[in-house]
């Protein structure tokens, strides 16, 4: 691929003057017809490339490069040993690629630096690695109780997976869907977001640094609507997961219903961070801080409305809005940065407009509410923090997706569980509270897939991660991807040579 070499900040980094699709282990060279869309830096809202959007004719030759590398057997019945040697290839490419990779993320996302470098990246290597391990663990079940015969159940690899990322996390969530279809011996074409597709197409490219087989992972690019879709509905696709909103969520699920094909979606939320009177109160600011100011606020396990006990809510609050101009808004590429810009202009104005929408429901604005002043370009938001007056007001029940913290008081606990239900959402749950029973009480009757304990927001990776109701289908751990990403095969064999009936004789 012809590179230009382009200045970026602090390090020189060549970029391509064209993201494109990279089918079968090589660049795909698209019509000059293409589709282009630029792919701005959300610091400068200066281009930084454009995107060529894959059409119909890419996503075939995507998913034959797929079906091809699946139906050849060659992926799919490697000796897991190899095949796991191979992931663990994948694991060290990554960690060697570290500042690469770092700098593309932050340079396409605005997701801060210290977060990526630190967290992000190592966090990708561990995905391989954990998933090579689950693969290479991997166990049947045997039944010999109806005599004479023995049933044993292995689990095949299911085929071709549709990957479908969003642009919050982009490396972290598409190496997550990448490691867990691919360490099970199936092949994949992934597409990440049209926002951020730079880091991605990297990553593949440094996929193929290793020694993996051509065509088991695929990318291409472009729109929902064009390139997702025809993915998603395409003939050899057998299985699809996807990342993103709850109304896209739905249609890709409709969509993929008609090939009759499983789809696993982890989708939006609206959590409830629990704040009692009987919590570690400092701890729980700065947990609280956390929760919904990390990641730049564009996070689906965000605690979004935080629900603090009435005795010690004006207290509570007032510290809160008080830390929030102290926290570093800024050029993500700085390490101190702790909220970098919102990922896209128009994400960042359907930000903001969640501030007149709130006062004009009544809300008291504590802190923040407006595009930074302090930065002349880029998508930076303050943060900002308002005080709902009922959860059943748009700001309470709607998912913001930027760093907007939305409060509500509460009597007790019964009436913060009661709120934090009262949702369409269901991906996670934060409490904080140093007492037993109330934590076991939030714990069994919160109704979301995770609750975080007097912690702010961390996932382990072997415990299932997804959500109830509109926040999701299915879950991500090593056995709840084995049984995704896999068919049950029963095979069942008489121990005796017993005489069958002589139909005929
Ligand atoms: O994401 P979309 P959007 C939430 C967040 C955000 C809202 C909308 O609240 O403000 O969703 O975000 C691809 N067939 N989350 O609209 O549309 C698309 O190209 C196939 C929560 O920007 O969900 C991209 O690759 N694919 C969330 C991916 O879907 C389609 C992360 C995600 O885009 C498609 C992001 C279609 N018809 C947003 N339409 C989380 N759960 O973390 C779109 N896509």
């Amino acid at each position: 691929m012809a590179m230009t070499a382009v200045e970026v900040g602090e390090l020189p980094f060549v970029l391509p003057p064209r993201v494109t699709s990279y089918i079968n282990g090589e660049s795909f060279n698209p019509l000059a017809s293409a589709h282009e869309i630029p792919s701005v830096n959300p610091a400068t809202e200066e281009a930084l490339t454009v995107l060529s959007e894959a059409d119909q004719r890419q996503v075939d030759a995507a998913v034959s490069a797929a079906r091809t590398a699946f139906d050849s057997g060659l992926w799919p019945h490697m000796d897991v040993a190899q095949r796991k040697r191979i992931l663990l290839q994948i694991r060290d490419v990554i960690l060697e690629h570290t500042d690469e990779l770092a700098f593309i993320e932050v340079l396409d996302s605005g997701l801060p630096m210290a977060n990526v470098k630190g967290m992000m990246i190592p966090r990708m290597g561990w995905n391989f690695e954990y998933f090579a391990e689950v693969a290479s663990q991997a166990q049947g079940d045997a039944y010999n109780q109806t005599k004479p015969y023995m049933s044993y159940v292995t689990r095949e690899p299911i085929g071709v997976g549709a990957l479908i990322g969003p642009w919050n996390v982009p490396l972290g969530l598409c190496s997550m869907k990448i490691a867990s279809c691919i360490a099970f011996g199936n092949t994949c074409v992934i597409k990440p977001s049209e926002y951020t597709p730079i880091s991605l197409r990297r990553l593949v490219e440094l996929i193929h640094e290793t020694d993996l087989p051509k065509g088991v992972v695929n990318l291409v690019n472009g729109r929902g609507h064009v390139t997702g879709d025809a993915l998603v509905a395409h003939g050899g696709v057998d299985v699809v997961s996807f990342t993103g909103g709850t109304r896209t969520g739905r249609a890709i699920m409709s969509r993929a219903s008609e090939g009759l094909k499983p789809v696993a979606l982890e989708l939006g939320g609206k959590s409830a961070n629990i704040i009692c009177a009987t919590a570690d109160l400092e701890r729980a600011l700065d947990g609280a801080l956390l929760s919904i100011y990390g990641g730049n606020g564009q996070q689906c396990l965000a605690g979004s409305r935080i629900l603090v006990e009435r005795t010690i809510a004006d207290e509570f609050i007032e510290k809160f809005a008080a830390r929030c101009p102290n926290i570093i808004v800024g050029n993500p590429m700085d390490l101190e940065t702790q909220i970098g810009p919102l990922c896209f202009e128009g994400h960042m104005e359907k930000v903001l407009s969640y501030v007149d929408i709130a006062t004009s429901e009544g809300a008291e604005l504590l802190t923040g509410g407006k595009r930074s002043d302090r930065h002349e370009r880029g998508y930076y938001v303050e943060p900002t923090a308002v005080l709902a007056t009922s959860n059943d007001t748009r700001v309470c029940q709607e998912e913001i997706f930027g760093p907007f913290a939305t409060f509500l008081k509460v009597d007790n606990l019964d009436e913060a569980i009661s709120i934090a239900n009262a949702t369409e959402f269901g991906l996670v749950g934060y409490i904080w509270s140093k007492d037993v029973a109330t934590v076991m009480k939030a714990s069994q009757e919160l109704r979301a897939g995770t609750i975080w304990v007097n912690t702010p927001m961390t996932r382990e990776l072997r415990a299932p991660f997804g959500g109830y109701k509109s926040s999701g289908v299915g879950r991500d751990s090593g056995s709840d991807c084995l049984h995704f990403f896999t068919e049950a095969k029963t095979t069942t064999i008489p121990t005796t040579s017993f005489l069958l009936p002589k139909w005929g004789a």
